[in-house]
């Protein structure tokens, strides 16, 4: 019976005028950040799907796999490792990235998750910070000025209202906006700020490993998110990345993970990795902010919610 109701309401959806308003803005997200890009010149890789090596991710998902010969693949959870190393031929590469994190069933709540989404993963060889967190916030202001452009009628029907942020985004540190407003700052910041801002310098517990430790504030990440207002959450994260092999021995000893999943990266990084920088960019979760959505599942047309089996 259950089954036949969702189908139901699945038809009924995907027949909607409005899956067709938000399908439009998402294609038209797509094409602006593409454009952005390449007109910066970037060049644009194939995703990877499937690999041994992947993101080790901070907080804990099921981790999807194929076994293949007498070893495994595992579904992307992200290409950080292969950005990087992408980067020993090429300077500044783009990736329409999709990526499976199967998360505990209680995320559904949170609106921002699903299990299958993509990301737009950047990264820029022998640039800092500063460099990727400037390209952000232009490709932001592009992408936004673009969809109002092109999408005026959509936006309308939506009853969605977008103003353009100006440059440079606040910052706000880490530690500092922990200790303001709590564990649940960045949601807390969001939901009373009027354009999207950055956390900065995130402690290394509350992070991957892969991140570039500040040498002169041990313990402390030359990284960023930046944040969405109105409440909507996460936009992206990025930093510069640890590329010396012995800071990136030490940091993988002192976390979690399987040492045996990393193998190929600690190879390549015995070898010389290069320096650099770069971010991932949530293609629903901008979707989600530029319609004004509640909840991300109305991003995409087959949405796979956490804790919920879908097409
Ligand atoms: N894409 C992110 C980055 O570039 C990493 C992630 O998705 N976990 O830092």
């Amino acid at each position: 019976m259950k089954y036949d109701k969702d189908v139901d309401e699945l038809r009924i959806r995907l027949g909607s005028e409005r899956t067709r308003l938000i399908a439009r803005i998402s294609s038209e997200i797509r094409i602006s950040a593409g454009l952005f890009l390449r007109k910066k010149g970037f060049i644009e890789l194939n995703p990877v799907i499937i690999s041994p090596l992947t993101d080790p991710l901070r907080h804990k998902t099921l981790n999807g796999s194929i076994d293949y010969l007498d070893s495994r693949f595992y579904l992307m959870r992200s290409m950080i490792f292969h950005k990087q190393i992408s980067l020993l031929g090429l300077e500044k590469i783009f990736i329409f990235s999709p990526n499976v994190r199967l998360e505990p069933a209680d995320h559904a709540e949170t609106g921002r998750h699903l299990l299958e989404f993509t990301q737009i993963d950047i990264e820029m060889k022998d640039v800092g910070r500063e460099e990727v967190m400037a390209l952000a916030e232009e490709m932001l202001i592009y992408i936004l000025e673009h969809v109002i452009r092109q999408c005026a009628g959509e936006l309308s029907t939506l009853k969605r209202t977008l103003i353009i942020p100006r440059k440079p985004f606040t910052r706000i540190r880490y530690l500092e906006a922990y200790e303001e407003y709590g564990p649940a700052f960045e949601i807390l910041i969001s939901q009373r700020a009027r354009a999207p801002f950055w956390i900065i310098d995130i402690p290394i517990e509350a992070r991957e490993f892969y991140d570039r430790e500040y040498t002169e504030q041990p313990g402390i990440l030359c990284d960023m998110d930046m944040i969405y207002p109105e409440g909507y959450g996460e936009a992206l994260s990025g930093g510069e990345r640890e590329y010396e092999y012995e800071k990136i021995l030490e940091r993988v000893r002192n976390y979690e993970t399987n040492p045996q999943d990393l193998v190929w990266y600690l190879e390549l990084a015995k070898m010389g990795l290069p320096r650099c920088a770069g971010f991932g960019i949530g293609v629903e979760r901008l979707t989600r902010y530029i319609c004004g959505l509640a909840h991300i599942a109305e991003a995409t047309v087959f949405p796979k919610i956490p804790g919920a089996i879908g097409i």
